[in-house]
């Protein structure tokens, strides 16, 4: 190997070690999360649902429906691993990144690429958006019905990868519901 690849190989683990001091993993509620942008597990409808999706719809109130109506209006709903920017109506967050998170076992697609997919493009629109600090939910891990400890390694390495390359991103806060989510996140963080 040459010694420029050694040295690119170094700096590349650093921004690695660098990016876990911008990850955050707690317990809690999303909807109550002051930072720059909450992400949705929403479906490709845009129109609301259960889990998470239903709890920022209830907390936000009816603005962010409206702003998913004109989104819809102009390109049909969001596809699954692709992700869309509302404004975040009654909550303390600025934006709400509505991503659409794949259906373990559906039989379309590869599952571990579109998860990490949701991430990826999730903070492509949040640094687009001139946000500096995102919560992610655990995309996938309710109602779609991704394994919990596959859905947290996907999580957490797509994250670090993205920090590790981008430096406008302050801090990624992963927002846990239950238990078993919290425990796996918080050791893949370390
Ligand atoms: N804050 C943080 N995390 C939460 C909250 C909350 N308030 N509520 C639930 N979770 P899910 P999915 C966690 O089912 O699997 C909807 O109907 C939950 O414990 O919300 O991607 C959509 O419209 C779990 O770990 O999303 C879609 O149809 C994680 O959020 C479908 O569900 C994701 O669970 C999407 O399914």
């Amino acid at each position: 190997m040459r010694k420029i690849d050694i040295i690119s190989n170094q700096k590349k683990a650093w921004n690695v070690i660098l990016s876990m001091h911008r990850i955050k993993v707690i317990k809690g509620d999303i909807t109550s999360i002051a930072v720059d942008a909450i992400v949705n597990a929403a479906n490709s409808s845009l129109m609301g649902g259960g889990g998470v999706d239903g709890a920022i719809h209830r907390a936000g109130g009816p603005a962010i429906l409206e702003d998913c109506r004109k989104i819809v209006a102009k390109q049909g709903g969001c596809k699954t691993g692709a992700a869309v920017i509302t404004g975040a109506g009654r909550l303390p967050a600025k934006y709400v990144i509505h991503t659409v998170g794949p259906v373990y076992n559906s039989g379309k697609g590869k599952v571990a690429e579109l998860l990490a997919s949701c991430y990826q493009e999730s903070l492509k629109l949040a640094v687009a958006n001139h946000c500096k600090t995102i919560a992610f939910p655990s995309i996938s891990t309710g109602i779609y019905g991704y394994p919990k400890a596959q859905a947290a390694v996907i999580a957490m390495d797509t994250v670090k990868t993205f920090l590790a390359e981008d430096h406008e991103i302050e801090e990624v806060v992963f927002v846990c519901f239950d238990d078993e989510n919290y425990d796996l996140l918080k050791k893949e963080s370390g």
